[in-house]
């Protein structure tokens, strides 16, 4: 007993729910005393919190996957590889649908997470040569993805900035027999602007400091990010952690499938640089554009005329009738169709490398299927000056946030209710209010914005933050710039707004708000970009050439996280809840303000709440009785009666205690996932035996 208590205190005790006591003091106190042992899993229930540690630990390797593979999940210490184990092994024995969400803000370690767990699929699932191109084109996809969406912010160095949602597609036998990606609204202003401190996505930088000599003097490039303007605004080209030329080596070799596809790839990515750096003459028209040696290069790469290229950088095009009228930009109009061309054309490159992807990990298995899907979002950021992109990825959050409420909090107390098992509620701040105020009909910011992007006339972003004040400005959650200083004593410039979101308060600049939600391009300039051959897919070229106005940016980036929302409530869910140890990426430095902080938003006292007064699990009556009825003479082959006495009868016989389950009214509840595995290994040894009696019958007969 003395020494379990002394390995209590040494190592923490590794699910949360068995502290002796649920306060935030001890839940603290357990996951720092792991954190200084490099313990960064502890479970709560059967949900993995996850504290980044930033440095490299030695317990992600193949012995140690094949350790936890097909093991009860509380068998071994928690990991990351039990919870991805856990979830393959109940999607094969109920052949249903799950997905593992993993939620926490920038930089706490959600896309490492997800990699790991692709990694512990892609060696523990039985292979075939055929599956071996499914799984190494799943894995491929790690670092294409990663140099095209990720870059460096002020909050991560591998910031990704795009959503990814990958189902896993598997056969009846557990075979990785496909793969999916949907991609979430890719941060495309960034390959423009970068705020000091940050950069723009890593391929640019890969390609600039990789390439071999031949390829960057084709692609008429210099090796020096310096030179390049779409490159330098941030200041930080280099980043001592990160190693653009071996990334380079490794996003290559990725992508070294069609060398015809990947040479036009780099041809366009160096041309976005080529365009950046496109300057207009400095009267007041852009007539003059210094149409030099810098316009030859983009022309070859992007196959344009240089026509075209030159009357859509300097000129508008209107149509009347059936007439055309030009009238010359000014410099500003100028620089704006050229930002508005290089962002169209690497959103373009980003959709197109995504459904490359999905069509080489396209599911050849016609056998019925079940799908584990992975969900990898940008994570909730606030920094010094926060813009439409931040306003988004933010939303986003919540959503999750309230996905998670959906179904953990609310729907398990719910059903406790319902199934009239006694239960004392647990409170909890329901972010339902944030996510009205942001996405609902004709009230909600997003429907603001839209009404302000759509008013022909004099609309700016000013005039948007004055119909936010006037339709919203009493919301408990919104703080105006005029009520800034009563309400909150703190001063709001005039141009801002502030949200109380669940993750705390974030204020955003509306400067820019209007342009990003309507990316609207000229028409030439969408004419140009009709000319990019292979890069656009058959609806996306019919998307660009239909005339109409297209859906806003925050309307799509709704209904795409509505539709993603519908996806995963008809799955079973896993949750990886991570946390960020430090704001300064130290190895090992536990920032206790800034976890308590995060423990508290993301709602993990009252996730431990529930779990510990509630039950891990619970099964249909006719569901339990059906697989377990052979371990009870009574039961077995048939139960006559009504099912919930079978399971009644079939739980005595195996020695369940009365505080160990619940019967509800159609479910039976089981307290601790202990009691289940004792009945899985009792179920087990039974079909061992029956097969061993099968098979000298066979022999002797
Ligand atoms: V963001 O919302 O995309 O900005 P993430 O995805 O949550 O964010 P990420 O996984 O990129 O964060 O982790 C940030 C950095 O933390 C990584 O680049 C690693 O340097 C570090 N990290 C995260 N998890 C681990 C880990 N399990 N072991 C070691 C880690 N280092
Ligand atoms: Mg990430």
């Amino acid at each position: 007993m003395e020494g379990a208590l002394t390995a209590r205190d040494r190592v923490g005790i590794q699910d949360f729910v068995l502290l002796d006591e649920t306060t935030e003091v001890a839940f603290l106190s357990n996951l720092q005393k792991r954190f200084s042992k490099d313990l960064i899993y502890t479970y709560i229930g059967t949900s993995l919190v996850s504290i980044n540690p930033y440095k490299q630990l030695d317990i992600y390797n193949k012995k140690l996957m094949e350790l936890y593979m097909g093991v009860n999940f509380f068998e071994l210490p928690p990991h990351i590889y039990a919870l991805a184990d856990n979830a393959y092994q109940t999607m094969l024995t109920e052949f249903n649908n799950h997905f593992i969400l993993i939620s926490g803000e920038s930089g706490a370690g959600k896309t490492e997470a997800s990699k790991k767990i692709l990694q512990y699929y892609a060696v523990s699932c039985p292979s075939t040569a055929l599956l071996n191109t499914v799984r190494d084109k799943m894995l491929m996809s790690i670092p294409v993805l990663e140099a095209f969406g990720n870059a460096k912010t002020l909050k991560n160095n591998n910031s990704s900035r795009f959503g990814k949602y990958m189902d896993i597609q598997f056969n009846s036998q557990g075979d990785a027999v496909g793969g999916h990606i949907l991609n979430y609204l890719l941060e495309k202003s960034r390959v423009v602007h970068q705020n000091h401190g940050e950069r723009n996505f890593h391929i640019f930088y890969q390609l600039v400091a990789g390439a071999e000599d031949d390829l960057l003097h084709q692609l008429g490039l210099e090796r020096d990010c310096q030179h390049y303007k779409y490159l330098t605004q941030g200041e930080c080209a280099i980043v001592s952690s990160i190693n653009d030329r071996n990334d380079w080596k490794s996003v290559k070799n990725a992508l070294l499938t069609d060398l015809h596809s990947v040479q036009h790839l780099f041809g366009i990515v160096a041309s976005v640089l080529h365009l950046g750096n496109i300057q207009f003459g400095s009267d007041s028209k852009a007539r003059t554009l210094t149409y030099s040696l810098i316009m030859i290069f983009p022309l070859q790469l992007l196959g344009v005329d240089a026509h075209s290229l030159h009357e859509g950088l300097t000129f508008r095009k209107l149509e009347a009738k059936n007439d055309q009228v030009l009238t010359p930009f000014t410099v500003d109009h100028a620089i704006y169709a050229r930002d508005a061309l290089a962002k169209a054309i690497y959103g373009q490159t980003f959709t197109w490398l995504v459904n490359t992807i999905n069509e080489s990990m396209e599911n050849k298995d016609p056998s019925k299927k079940t799908v584990i899907g992975l969900l990898d979002i940008y994570g909730f950021e606030v920094f010094y000056v926060n813009s439409f992109e931040q306003f988004c990825i933010n939303y986003c959050n919540e959503k999750l946030q309230q996905l998670f409420i959906q179904l953990t909090l609310k729907a398990e107390q719910e059903e406790y209710e319902l199934e009239d098992i006694e239960w004392e509620v647990v409170q909890f701040f329901n972010n339902r209010i944030i996510c009205d105020l942001v996405e609902e009909k004709h009230k909600g910011i997003i429907s603001i914005l839209d009404e302000e992007c759509l008013r022909p006339g004099d609309a700016t972003d000013l005039t948007f933050l004055e119909r936010l004040e006037e339709k919203i400005g009493n919301h408990p959650h919104f703080v105006s710039h005029k009520l800034a200083d009563k309400m909150t004593r703190k001063t709001l410039e005039r141009g801002d707004f502030r949200l109380l979101h669940y993750a705390g308060e974030v204020t955003y600049c509306v400067v820019g708000f209007l342009d990003k939600n309507n990316d609207l391009i000229y028409r030439n300039i969408k004419d140009v970009s009709l000319q990019m051959n292979i890069f656009l897919s058959c609806e996306a070229r019919i998307a660009f050439s239909i005339r109409r106005r297209p859906e806003t940016v925050a309307t799509q980036f709704k209904s795409s996280l509505l539709k993603l929302t519908e996806i995963l409530m008809a799955k079973e869910a896993w949750y990886i809840r991570c946390l960020k140890s430090n704001e300064s990426k130290h190895p090992g430095q536990f920032d206790e303000a800034l976890i308590r902080h995060q423990v508290k938003y993301l709602g993990l006292m009252e996730h431990l709440r529930v779990r510990r007064a509630g039950f891990a699990y619970r099964r249909k009556f006719e569901v339990f009785l059906k697989r377990y009825k052979p371990l009870c003479p009574a039961t077995w082959p048939h139960w006559r009666g009504e099912p919930a006495d079978g399971v009644e009868v079939l739980v005595q016989h195996l020695g369940y205690l009365p505080n160990e389950y619940k019967m509800g009214r159609t479910k039976i509840f089981i307290r601790h996932p202990r009691t289940l595995y004792a009945t899985e290994d009792a179920f087990d040894k039974y079909r061992m035996y029956h097969a061993v009696l099968l098979f000298c019958y066979f022999f002797t007969s």
